[in-house]
């Protein structure tokens, strides 16, 4: 068994429902079990410079157990995307919804599909502060401890909203 942290985010179509949604298709799915939950913050999006305006984002983080492998969860959350109406036009462009993979036990690997740990949590507050919510001890491997990371990185630009719910 492996615990696993997911990153959820949207900022098109009902955001929050978008994330209850990923949450209820992740409790149903018979080899994942959900652990934590943090709260769902409001974060201004993050963009690529020159890039459209966007919507703020909501986010949050999960941390559940599996018996996948890291490429079957991928498999797993990308199949969740795309019902949930993911379309895939520019990198860090609007989206119904994002999955991703912050950590998979303490795997540090890449490989075409998969960076692990997910690339930028070290610098991203919509990562780190729900992320410390429900594991402030967590050590990112070659990065640091979680509650650490989180002092350091800017406030500007996020709200706590409450429960995930
Ligand atoms: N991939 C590699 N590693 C992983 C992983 N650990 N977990 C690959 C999930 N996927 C991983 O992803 C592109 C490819 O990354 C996938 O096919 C998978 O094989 P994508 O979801 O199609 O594209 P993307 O999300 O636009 O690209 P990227 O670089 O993953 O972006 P990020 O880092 O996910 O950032 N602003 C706010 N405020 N909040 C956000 O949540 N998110 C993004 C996207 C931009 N701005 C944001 C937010
Ligand atoms: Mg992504």
């Amino acid at each position: 068994m492996s615990i696993v942290f997911i990153g959820l985010g949207s900022n098109m179509q009902q955001p929050r429902q978008q994330l209850l949604d990923a949450r209820c298709a992740l409790e149903q799915h018979p080899q994942i079990a959900l652990l934590a939950v943090s709260s769902l913050y409001q974060s201004r999006a993050m963009t690529l410079p020159g890039s459209q305006p966007q919507a703020d984002y909501i986010n949050g983080v999960i941390k559940l157990q599996t018996e996948l492998t890291p490429e079957a969860l991928l498999d797993v959350l990308q199949s969740i995307e795309n019902q949930q109406g993911r379309e895939r036009n520019e990198r860090w462009g609007a989206r119904t919804l994002d999955l991703d993979i912050l950590l998979f036990d303490d795997l540090s690997l890449q490989t075409e599909r998969l960076i692990l740990p997910h690339t930028g949590i070290a610098e991203r507050n919509f990562v780190l502060y729900p992320l410390q919510q429900i594991a402030p001890d967590l050590r990112i491997p070659g990065q640091g401890q979680v509650s650490e990371l989180a002092a350091n990185v800017s406030s500007e630009g996020i709200e706590l909203l409450g429960d995930f719910a």
